[in-house]
């Protein structure tokens, strides 16, 4: 049974096991084949994330000096985002439940060093659908606050194989990556981690 940290925040611990895993690493590792990895940049600064990041589903999310956004094609390649890997539906179906089929799937690549600041995801177009987080490698400290910038957070360790389902109010409320603790999982050849998560960006009807 999940944790709940928050009213609509559920953490299942071990969600996929190793093996599960594994194949999840597989499938990412042949979308990043036809969907590599990009360097996206801060709207107005131009700066880059430390976090690089690639797509899978209809549509990706992407960022660069006119804004964030989702878009149907690869920044970079211009090609479209590779479809879902079949593992992703299922995680889906069994954790968000009866509801409009995810429309994105953004894929977060960590190396030791990086991290991402507290933030809302906002970019979306339907905020009453969930947002679900599998993570896979080395585990993170990550900081889940209230819907306000300046409220309380609390951090907990999202370790490779956890599966975390944002819903309800904990749909916007804001959180971060503090850090990657780099060496504490062997799934991945190189240290590392990657962070799936699952949206819905417009609503279904
Ligand atoms: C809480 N990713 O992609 S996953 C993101 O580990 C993002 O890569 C982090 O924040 C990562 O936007 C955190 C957990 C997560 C994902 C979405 C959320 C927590 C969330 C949306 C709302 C509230
Ligand atoms: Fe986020």
């Amino acid at each position: 049974a999940p944790l709940e940290l928050a009213p609509g925040c559920l953490w299942w611990r071990g969600y996929l096991d190793r093996a599960a895993q594994k194949a999840l690493v597989a499938d990412i590792r042949e979308v990043l084949k036809a969907a590599p990895l990009f360097s996206p940049l801060m709207p107005r600064t131009g700066k880059p994330f430390s976090v690089r990041m690639s797509n899978c589903g209809p549509l990706g999310w992407v960022s660069d000096e006119s804004g964030y956004r989702y878009q149907p094609h690869h920044p970079v390649t211009g090609e479209p985002w590779p479809p879902f890997p079949a593992a992703l539906r299922t995680a889906w179906d069994e954790l968000a439940g009866a509801i409009p089929a995810p429309q994105a799937c953004l894929i977060n690549w960590y190396g030791p060093e990086a991290r991402m600041g507290l933030h809302q995801d906002q970019d979306e177009q339907e905020f009453s659908a969930p947002v679900l987080s599998l993570s896979l490698g080395d585990t993170a400290i990550f900081r889940l606050g209230g819907v306000e910038r300046r409220g309380k957070t609390c951090s907990i360790h999202l370790a490779s194989g956890d599966a975390l389902l944002l819903s309800g109010s904990s749909r916007l409320a804001f959180h971060g990556i503090d850090r990657i603790l780099a060496g504490t999982s062997t799934l991945l050849s190189q240290p590392g981690r990657i962070n799936l998560t699952l949206r819905r960006v417009h609503p279904a009807r």
